[in-house]
């Protein structure tokens, strides 16, 4: 009976809730105080059985993006994006992942508190998925909340590998509570395909607030690029798409989300991208942000654009009082003609899906915290400077923290940070590039504590825009031992140096 997959899942269903309600208090949640006995008991039953919560297959397929229009992928599942993964926070789950590609795979659990073993970054140590082989993981996802999972290969100059390829996939650990009352949830994956290179992009860079620029940096990062195409160096590569999608689909060339008249829709939005920075709006509606990163935001406030960096999620509510036919889509006029958008149609309307651009908006991540300083202050503050080598390494930019670029060579480098368990760390982060940065911290969570000098508290992420020529200070406390990778999100960035490490002394 047990090795019959449904009733195995109304086992570990019933399981679940037992433990579930035995671990109601916010301490035991967090896993490694889980209490032993129970734990106990529902590992031997999931040992006994011998299925994984859940199976992924690493292998190319082709994905059809719009009608007649298929591209090659390395997928999870050979689907576009990776098939959504339910957890449930503060009980052990065991994943299975295949890899039926020729080439080693990481697989990385973005935003999650887990250990090097589990995260899936061969710089933490953690083992990689052999070409042809599989490994099983088995770990208690936390903190709950919009998480999600993909390859952390690095690319370089392959532009089939790591996230350029479909690597991406959507993870939901089930809270206690809900933030927010909803009537439904929808999942949205923003990703581009068929990347090329080019000198120079177009992404958009003027809109984070506030806006100001600290003079030296700025000075420093201009004298720099004026040096360097001085001596007659072309600009280094930036990465192009052909594609836009939504949960894979081309603009038009998917199901709409279908939606009716005074219905809540809770909307968990990923930037799957490699490289780009994503837009979102839907003319005649706002989103009231939630969560960030996964993370409830203390000020749920209104906004009637959303933006995200590379790896950045945003949860928010919309609320479906305008009845029409709608493109929900990015503001780059380009971007959305060639598929970054998905048309939400009310029950009963039908006609071509409109678009309307919205007023100029800037993205201000303080508007959902609390006003003023965090009521804790760092025990030890770290000082990050990034700057940009234009087209230092075979035409790519090289990136520097502090001077120093993460080697290209996959070699183990010695952490250059060091944190003590238990203590809050204040990492004071200054860009002296007129790039905006999505910068990720794993196996942490971050509070955003100052933006440009002005102070705030309250947001947690995992992945910040630092804007460029600008300033920004992000507390973390140490409480997930071991060797913890901080870097860009932008392909192109972590692989060509922008990239180190912490470790726990
Ligand atoms: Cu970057």
């Amino acid at each position: 009976m047990k090795n019959l997959p449904e009733s195995r899942r109304e086992f570990l269903r019933a399981t679940g809730m037992l433990v579930g309600t035995a671990l109601l208090s916010p301490k035991a949640t967090l896993g490694q105080s889980d209490s032993p006995v129970q734990r106990t008991e529902l590992d031997a039953a999931k040992r006994q059985s011998g299925l994984p919560d859940y199976t992924l297959h690493i292998k190319t397929s082709p994905i059809e993006i719009a009608p007649n229009r298929i591209i090659s992928l390395t997928t999870y599942n050979g689907q576009f994006p990776g098939p959504l993964l339910r957890f449930k926070e503060g009980q052990q789950f065991t994943v299975d992942v295949h890899n039926d590609t020729d080439v080693p795979e990481q697989l990385h659990w973005h935003g999650q508190k887990v250990p090097t073993e589990v995260d899936g970054a061969s710089e933490e140590g953690t083992p990689y998925i052999p070409a042809h082989g599989e490994r099983r993981i088995a770990f208690v996802p936390k903190p709950a909340g919009f998480r999600f999972y993909h390859t952390h290969n690095r690319a370089g100059a392959n532009l089939s590998a790591g996230q350029y390829s479909g690597q991406v996939g959507t993870v939901y650990i089930e809270p206690r509570n809900e933030p927010g009352r909803y009537d439904r949830e929808v999942f949205l994956v923003l990703k581009e395909f068929e990347p090329t290179f080019s000198r120079g992009g177009d992404m958009a860079m003027d809109f984070l607030s506030p806006a100001s620029r600290v003079k030296t940096l700025e000075d420093a990062g201009e004298s720099a690029m004026k040096a360097s195409l001085a001596k007659g160096m072309p600009k280094g590569y930036e990465i192009g798409y052909r594609a836009f999608t939504i949960n894979g689909r081309m603009l038009g060339h998917g199901e709409p989300i279908r939606v009716k008249q005074g219905e809540r829709v809770l909307f968990h939005i990923l930037n799957g991208s490699a490289t780009e920075i994503r837009s979102l709006a839907l003319p005649g509606h706002s989103f009231q942000v939630v969560a960030l990163d996964g993370n409830p935001v203390p000020n749920p406030a209104h906004v009637p654009v959303l933006w995200l960096g590379t790896g950045e999620r945003i949860s928010a509510i919309v609320e479906m009082t305008h009845a029409g036919v709608w493109i929900m889509g990015d503001l780059d006029n380009d971007d959305r003609r060639h598929g970054m958008g998905i048309v939400v149609e009310y029950a009963g309307r039908s006609g071509k899906a409109e678009w309307i651009p919205p007023a100029p908006y800037r993205w201000n991540y303080m508007l959902f915290g609390k006003p003023g300083s965090t009521s804790n202050d760092a025990d030890e503050t770290f000082e990050m400077t990034f700057a940009k080598e234009n087209a230092a390494e075979e035409g790519f930019n090289r990136w520097t923290i502090n001077g120093v670029a993460y080697p290209m060579t996959g070699e183990a480098m010695p952490a250059a940070f060091h944190v003590q368990q238990g203590k809050r760390n204040r990492i004071r982060m200054r860009n002296a590039s007129d790039d905006i940065h999505p910068i990720h911290l794993h196996r942490h969570i971050f509070e955003l504590t100052s933006v440009t000098g002005r102070r705030t508290s309250g947001v947690t992420k995992d992945v910040l825009m630092l804007g460029g020529y600008q300033e920004a200070e992000i507390d973390f406390v140490a409480d997930n031992p071991g060797l913890t990778l901080f870097h860009c999100h932008q392909q192109l960035h972590m692989d060509y140096g922008f990239m180190t490490m912490f470790d726990y002394v």
